[in-house]
């Protein structure tokens, strides 16, 4: 393990840093270099899609695109590492439970599907047809279907994805909770009634002809490191690139392309932003809604910079938008976005002066309260200068796992259109059930009611990833079954129901050999382009299952005399699995022979033909207030008067360059110059000052929420939580002085979780807000709190 230092980084992201991190992975995870073959299949036409993120590929054919935490994805799953029978004879779950996030992982592949010992508490190897018949006897066993609960993470396939929707429905039941309700979901919820599709519009061409990209709280350099090859084209071309983010982040600033091999010889570097603005954490909206005043500023001052005929012709709402936004004070749009009027006049004008423009978004929008609201703003600035449906302009949400948007053009999701219903039920010949299910806050209050008995997971790790984890852990604990399907051991696993098991599969690197033969699975990037993917390692163990088998054999298992449905037909060949899916979703006419062409085929996109599928046939504006509002705001009208100088901070929590969500690979996150350890806090420092604390000062986070006790007076600048209430508590964090506004707090996910209200959510879509949390900072008293999860404690001894 590294040394715990911090070290501003000085030189560009990629580079030979990128290089040399990928060599200490495959080392890690004990794969020789030259066994390094696995990472050169990634994304490539007869290899397997890369498991790291949505970004698309720009070329099937070009040679291997490299990527570092691709990279670092891949070795993660390819690990020569084993967790067998053997690990769990040693250990009992209450010994597990006590280990790091990261220990656990660590232990390798999953080889055996097994059944939770109550008096031993030890996990014990069980034979697949027992498994299946267990959870079946669960499931047959409920008084309502609804009381079971159906979670999915973003990286099951096309077709592991459709069958589980189509069995669980079978089933019963719309509970699909999944990794998207906490991503990406404000993101379909704010264009679907906007321009009819709730996806992005743009294509990687668009990238290659845009003027000017807009880029809000998305940290490409760590999370979609392939996307910097496109900005960085883009900005040698001359195209201008405004970020908007309350930290620099060294991706969007220069980048060194580790596939030129003259930048790596002369270790020469592209600038990334043209223009680079620290906004306040959650005011975005203020300054996209500002940015559009300055348009209205301009126009009616008699230049031309709308695009009158574009919004004649296509929109509905923008008489009554505009008198919004003339509405909206420059001193609150000041006041809310943390940059002077000045900073958004002239991010303005760079979007007036660009023919075309594309605004990119990722976590830093989705995952707060207005995150909606916020979404649509940004919509209407494109709709007002006619940036959609044309070459270089667009809509570009960037997703996060690898298939989370195919997932749910799957049916994986909670409030199924009643037309998916109905295709399903003709083409399979049942009555699917008709009332919306539970999304993934929901699903976590269901199990604390009492309502949800039956949890079973379609890979993911539910108890580290969601919020309020000690809420989440009591509602997992309370319930009769939890099921895992997964590839290594975490979190989820140990923090189980009465009876538990582990169902461990084939990853996206493994032949999946069925009795037709070795089968592809389809996946669908943030792009929406379709292609195969196809699996070139042997399986880990000759035990694993795929997810598609896993999910036929259950449902074979469950529905047995009741369903129509060939469950075990359909999975010798996955090609039946796609003729289905063809049945069922007219956009994927011809399935099997189109995603059979290298690079596969998109997927029909309505708003990128300026075709409307609104209700009113027309792309539409939507007016909406500054949010004076927020958890922060609410938080801060709550110490009023209590303890008038206590400082609320507004947390937000992120990723590190060495994570994938709640997979911890190490302990660095290079860019950020933060080495060995996690436990950290950013902070500015004058913040610092005012807490009379120091650089380096160890403290605890403690929430502000509705719920939470009262506080009462402590030391200037500090609170001492009060008595009554929900505390939300995460301790022993470093303090470290940092480029971040004032008022503002960063630190890692998922070591924070604990401070994240359940209640706390992305309106009209449920997102929990976890960029921002109202918090108080205390002076670490020593021992950790009660309660505290163990891998709070855990994480920095691994
Ligand atoms: N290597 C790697 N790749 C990944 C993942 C991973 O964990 N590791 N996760 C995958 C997944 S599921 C997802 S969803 C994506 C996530 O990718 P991102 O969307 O990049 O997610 P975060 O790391 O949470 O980073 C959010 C960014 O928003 C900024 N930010 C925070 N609050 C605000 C705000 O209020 N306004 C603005 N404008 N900016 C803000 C932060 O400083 C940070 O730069 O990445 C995917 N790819
Ligand atoms: N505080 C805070 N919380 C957050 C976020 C945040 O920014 N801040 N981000 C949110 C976001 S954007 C997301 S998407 C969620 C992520 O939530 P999840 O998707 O639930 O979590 P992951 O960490 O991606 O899941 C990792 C696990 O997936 C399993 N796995 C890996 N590959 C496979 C496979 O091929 N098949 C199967 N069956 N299992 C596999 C492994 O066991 C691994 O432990 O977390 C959310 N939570
Ligand atoms: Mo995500």
């Amino acid at each position: 393990m590294n040394e715990q230092k911090i070290e501003f980084y000085k030189g560009p992201a990629g580079g030979w840093g990128a290089l040399n991190s990928v060599k200490n992975a495959l080392l890690r995870q004990d794969i020789p270099i030259k066994g390094a073959k696995t990472l050169l299949s990634a994304n490539q036409p007869d290899g397997f899609d890369c498991p790291g993120c949505a970004w698309p590929d720009r070329n099937h054919h070009s040679t291997f695109e490299f990527c570092e935490n691709g990279a670092k994805a891949v070795a993660a799953e390819a690990t020569a590492r084993r967790a067998g029978p053997e690990l769990f004879a040693k250990y009992t779950v209450t010994e597990l439970l006590q280990q790091s996030d990261f220990w656990l992982e660590d232990q390798g592949r999953l080889t055996h599907p097994m059944v939770y010992d109550a008096e031993s508490d030890k996990y014990l190897p069980i034979h697949w047809d027992s498994a299946f018949a267990l959870i079946a006897r669960h499931l047959n066993g409920l008084p309502d279907p609804n009381q079971a609960i159906f979670y999915t993470s973003g990286r099951a396939s096309n077709e592991a994805a459709f069958l589980y929707q189509l069995f669980v429905r079978e089933y019963g039941t719309n509970n699909f909770p999944d990794c998207s309700n906490m991503c990406h979901e404000p993101s379909g919820s704010g264009m679907r009634p906007q321009i009819g599709v709730g996806k992005g519009t743009v294509t990687l061409q668009d990238f290659e002809a845009a003027d000017a990209i807009f880029i809000f709280g998305q940290n490409p350099g760590t999370n979609h490191p392939r996307m910097l090859a496109e900005l960085r084209d883009a900005s040698r071309r001359g195209a201008r690139i405004v970020s908007f983010n309350p930290l620099r982040e060294r991706g969007l600033e220069r980048f060194q392309d580790p596939q030129s091999k003259m930048e790596m010889a002369t270790l020469g570097s592209t600038p990334i932003s043209s223009h680079y603005f620290q906004l306040r954490v959650g005011g975005d909206l203020a300054v996209v809604k500002g940015m559009a005043k300055h348009l209205l500023e301009r126009q009616e001052a008699g230049e031309s910079v709308l695009d009158a005929e574009f919004i004649a012709q296509h929109t509905v709402g923008f008489d009554a938008v505009a008198d919004d936004i003339r509405a909206e004070p420059w001193d609150v749009i000041v006041e809310e976005s943390g940059l002077t009027q000045e900073q958004i006049r002239a991010a303005a004008d760079v979007y007036i002066g660009a023919r075309s423009a594309i605004f990119c978004w990722g976590m830093g929008i989705t995952q707060h309260m207005h995150s909606v609201a916020t979404i649509q703003m940004m919509g209407n600035l494109l709709l007002m200068r006619g940036n959609v449906g044309r070459p270089g302009a667009g809509f570009c949400p960037v997703r996060g796992h690898s298939n989370v948007q195919g997932d749910r053009t799957m049916g994986i999701w909670e409030k199924p259109p009643a037309a998916l219903l109905d295709r399903l039920g003709q083409v399979f010949g049942f009555e699917p059930p008709r009332a919306h299910g539970y999304d993934t806050v929901e699903a976590i209050q269901a199990m604390l009611d009492g309502k949800g008995k039956v949890f079973f997971a379609l890979g993911g790790n539910f108890a580290a990833a969601t919020p309020d984890t000690h809420a989440t852990w009591r509602a997992l604990r309370q319930c009769d079954l939890t099921v895992h399907v997964t590839t290594k051991l975490n979190r989820s696993h140990v923090v189980h129901g009465r009876q538990a098991l582990i169902l461990p599969c084939l990853g996206r690197t493994e032949i999946d050999m069925q009795f037709g033969g070795p089968q592809g699975v389809t996946v669908e990037d943030s792009m929406s382009m379709v292609h195969i993917s196809s699996g070139i390692n042997p399986p880990a163990s000759e035990h694993l299952l795929s997810e598609p088998a896993i999910v036929a054999r259950l449902a074979d298992a469950t529905l047995a005399g009741r369903s129509r449905t060939p469950w075990l037909w359909l999975i010798e060949d996955y090609a039946r699995i796609r003729d289905k899916i063809e049945a069922v979703f007219d956009d994927f006419k011809d399935f099997n022979t189109r995603v059979a062409q290298p690079g596969g085929f998109r997927l029909r996109n309505t708003a990128s033909e300026r075709v409307w599928a609104t209700p009113t046939g027309k792309a539409t504006f939507f007016a909406h207030p500054v949010p004076r509002d927020t958890p922060t705001h609410r938080a801060r009208r709550r110490m009023q008067g209590k303890q008038r100088d206590a400082i609320v901070f507004t947390l937000f929590t992120t990723r590190s360059h060495d994570q994938y969500n709640t997979t911890v690979y190490g302990m660095d996150d290079r860019y950020r110059g933060v080495f060995g350890q996690r436990r950290v806090v950013f902070i500015h420092p004058e913040d610092i000052r005012a807490l009379g604390m120091k650089d380096g000062d160890w403290v605890d986070l403690m929430t502000v929420w509705d719920d939470g006790p009262e506080p009462s007076a402590g030391p200037p600048g500090h609170a001492v939580p009060g008595v009554g209430g929900t505390v939300r508590r995460a301790d022993k964090f470093k303090l470290v002085a940092y480029d971040i506004p004032r008022g503002n707090l960063a630190a890692y996910y998922p070591e924070t979780n604990p401070l994240v209200p359940l209640s706390a959510t992305a309106i009209a879509a449920g997102t929990p807000t976890s960029k921002a949390i109202p918090v108080l900072l205390v002076p670490h008293r020593g021992e950790l709190a009660d309660g505290a999860v163990a891998s709070e404690a855990a994480t920095t001894a691994a």
